[in-house]
């Protein structure tokens, strides 16, 4: 089954929108396998972001993915990379339809609240920079049990 990182951003956390973002992933369906509070340090920073080095927004970006926390996660499902990418919406909030979270939540292109993968390809090189693969959990939504 196809994974993917997904990344709620400093601004998200300090909005206090990690509890909305995490509803919509498991409202959607998708499985939540993998997930740790923490601060990204700048190397960790330059190592996310390598596809961006030079580029004139860099600095800025990776300054304010170190700002503060952040929550990183890996979600499990049916074509989890792109649907997720539709469900974060367009990159510049101001562009991103109103039903997506970048366009529920954000205005500015560099204060855009998540972070997803744009391949499987780059999802499994950014797993392997947050998470061991003995920290992603198997484990069946569907148990039955837990009613009675
Ligand atoms: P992300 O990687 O953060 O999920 O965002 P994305 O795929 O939608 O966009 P990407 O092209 O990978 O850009 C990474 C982040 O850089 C900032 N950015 N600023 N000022 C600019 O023109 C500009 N372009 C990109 C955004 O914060 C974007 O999320
Ligand atoms: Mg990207």
């Amino acid at each position: 089954m196809e994974r993917t990182y997904l990344m709620i951003k400093p601004d998200g956390v300090q909005r206090g929108l990690v509890g909305e973002i995490i509803s919509r992933f498991e409202k959607k369906g998708f499985k939540l396998v993998g997930m740790k509070f923490l601060r990204l340090t700048r190397e960790m920073a330059e190592k996310h972001y390598a596809e961006h080095v030079g580029k004139p927004f860099f600095a800025g970006l990776v300054d304010y993915i170190i700002s503060g926390p952040v929550v990183a996660m890996c979600w499990e499902g049916k074509e989890v990379v792109s649907v997720s990418r539709e469900m974060m919406g367009a990159t510049n909030p101001a562009k991103a339809a109103p039903g997506t979270i970048r366009g529920a939540y954000a205005v500015d292109i560099g204060r855009n609240i998540i972070h997803g993968s744009d391949s499987p390809a780059s999802a499994e090189r950014e797993l392997s920079i947050y998470f061991e693969s003995a920290e992603l959990v198997e484990w069946d939504r569907t148990v039955q049990g837990w009613i009675t």
